[in-house]
Order: C-alpha cells, then structure tokens, then sequence
C-alpha cells in the first residue's frame, strides 16, 4: 500500500499504543491527525513524527468525552481537505480496580463516556465522508477484557465488550461497502494504562508488569499497521494480541 497518499487519525496519540501506532504510519509516510488532551505531548509528536517520515501532521487538542468537540474537530478536519482513510479509534482508560461497591463511580462515568461514547461519537462524525467515497478503515483497539471478565474490572470490560459488539454490528451496517472494520484486541502492554487507572499510583502500576515480559505498543501498532496495509479485499475482522506469557485475562505467568 502507498501510505504517502492516505491520511490516517490516531485518537489518543499522546502516549502509549496511539503513540507508536501513529509513529509506525508515519514511518510508512503517512498524513497523520493525531488527538489527545495534553497539548505539549501532541506538539512533541508532531515534531517526532514529522522526522520518522510523515508525510503532513496535524494536531486536534480535545476531550474525547465531549461530542460537541468531535463534531468541531471533524469540521476542521473537512475544512482542511483532508478525508481521513483510516481511523483509530484508541483514547481510552481504566479508572478502576475495586469491587463495584468501592468503585469510584466518577470512573464509570470516564471509562463509558471515553472507551464507548467518545469511540461511537468518533466513528460517527467520520463516517459519511468514508461512506461518500465507498472506502476506509475503522480500526478499534479493543482489550482481551472485551473477550473476558475478571475480578474488579466489571465496568472496564463492560466497556471492551461494548467495543466488541459495536465492531461487529458496525461490519454489518457496512455490508455491500468497501469500508473495513477491524478490532485489535491486546493484552497486557506496558503503557500509562494501569498508572491511570490507580490515579497516578506509580509503584502499584509497576507491579503489574513485574516478573514476566508484557507487550509493549510497538508490538500493537505493528497489528494496526498490519491489519490496514492488507489489500482492500481483506478485512482482519479482530485480532487477540497477547504476551506468550499471558493465557487469559488473568493467568499471566511471572517468574
Ligand atoms: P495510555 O494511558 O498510555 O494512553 C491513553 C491515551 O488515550 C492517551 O493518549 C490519552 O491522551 C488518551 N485519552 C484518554 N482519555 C482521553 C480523553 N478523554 N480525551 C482524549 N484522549 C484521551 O494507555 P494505552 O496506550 O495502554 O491505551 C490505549 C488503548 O488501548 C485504550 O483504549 C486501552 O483501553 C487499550 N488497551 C490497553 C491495554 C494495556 O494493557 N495497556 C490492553 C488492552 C487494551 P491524553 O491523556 O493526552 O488525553
Ligand atoms: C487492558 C488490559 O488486562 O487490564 O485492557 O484488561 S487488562
């Protein structure tokens, strides 16, 4: 695939798995937009990326829980010409790790309007343009937690599952059209992920990837990058990632 003329929109390119995966495109020589909250981390990456190979980058400060600033984005995003190919559908978090009746119920709030609201309002505001020309490529990074459910996390995985069942469905509505849908499906990658979800608690996210060697989002990025460059006739309908150290959601071997 010649990537120097497609433009692809990594939400969530500030750290982590929308980092690399925004960094793997514009080595191929991309047009990135890339998105997130923090301004001097987007401006970082735009400089970054710009001398990996991109082709152009642009940079969309804004709250993914905030439809009205999706809808704002995607009209600038027009206004400049561009018609975006693919689409990653990445921001997300967890704001948990307790029984439900301890959880904080302000992370619900976060996790469901971000992993599932903010990914709909996403897919939603870039969709007519893909469907006008009868191409692109959705491509959600879903979780192993979409998969299955552990201990404390009931409210993460009912957001992973909703990105299962909303990939799903969205191929369905798609039918007859040349637009992909695909869903990337990690496990245990060594991210920002679990320090966001213990509220910054560094010493207790740490712990999580002790003892046995997690992925890392270079490894993710690799299966997006992947999964987009099939030839159009290909759909890689989802794709379960995991360390060869991990064999379900909670059996993860440490040394
Ligand atoms: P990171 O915390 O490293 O990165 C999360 C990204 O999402 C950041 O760029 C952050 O940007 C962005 N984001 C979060 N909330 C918002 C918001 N309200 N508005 C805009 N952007 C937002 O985590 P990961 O890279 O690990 O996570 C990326 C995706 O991968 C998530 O969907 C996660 O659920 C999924 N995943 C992660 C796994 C893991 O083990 N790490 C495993 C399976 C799936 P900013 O803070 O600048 O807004
Ligand atoms: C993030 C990985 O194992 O915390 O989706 O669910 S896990």
């Amino acid at each position: 695939m010649d990537w120097s003329s497609k433009t692809v929109m990594v939400t969530g390119a500030t750290a982590g798995i929308g980092a690399a995966t925004a960094l793997r495109f514009a080595e191929a020589g991309a047009t990135l937009i890339i998105t997130g909250r923090r301004k001097q981390r987007l401006e970082t990456m735009a400089d970054v990326l710009t001398s990996a190979g991109a082709n152009e980058v642009y940079i969309h400060r804004f709250d993914i829980q905030k439809k009205e600033q999706i809808a704002a984005v995607v009209k600038n995003i027009t206004a400049d010409t561009l018609s975006v190919d693919v689409l990653v559908n990445n921001a997300g978090l967890s704001r948990n790790f307790s029984p439900m009746w301890e959880d904080n119920t302000d992370g619900w709030d976060d996790m469901i309007d971000t992993n599932i609201k903010g990914l709909l309002h996403m897919t939603r505001a870039l969709l007519p343009g893909m469907i006008d020309k009868n191409s692109g490529h959705i491509i959600n990074i879903g979780s192993i937690a979409g998969h299955e459910v552990y201990q404390n996390g009931a409210v993460y995985c009912a957001t992973k599952h909703a990105v299962k069942a909303i990939t799903a469905s969205l191929r369905l509505d798609l039918f007859k059209t040349n637009i992909r849908v695909t869903s990337i499906d990690p496990g245990l990658v060594e991210t920002e992920f679990s320090e966001v979800r213990f509220y910054g608690d560094k010493e207790r996210a740490e712990t999580v990837y002790k003892g046995f060697q997690p992925l890392t989002a270079a490894d993710i990025a690799e299966s997006v990058f992947w999964s987009a460059s099939m030839p159009e006739h290909v759909t890689i309908a989802e794709m379960l990632v995991l360390p060869t150290d991990q064999a379900s959601a909670t059996m993860v071997y440490k040394k």
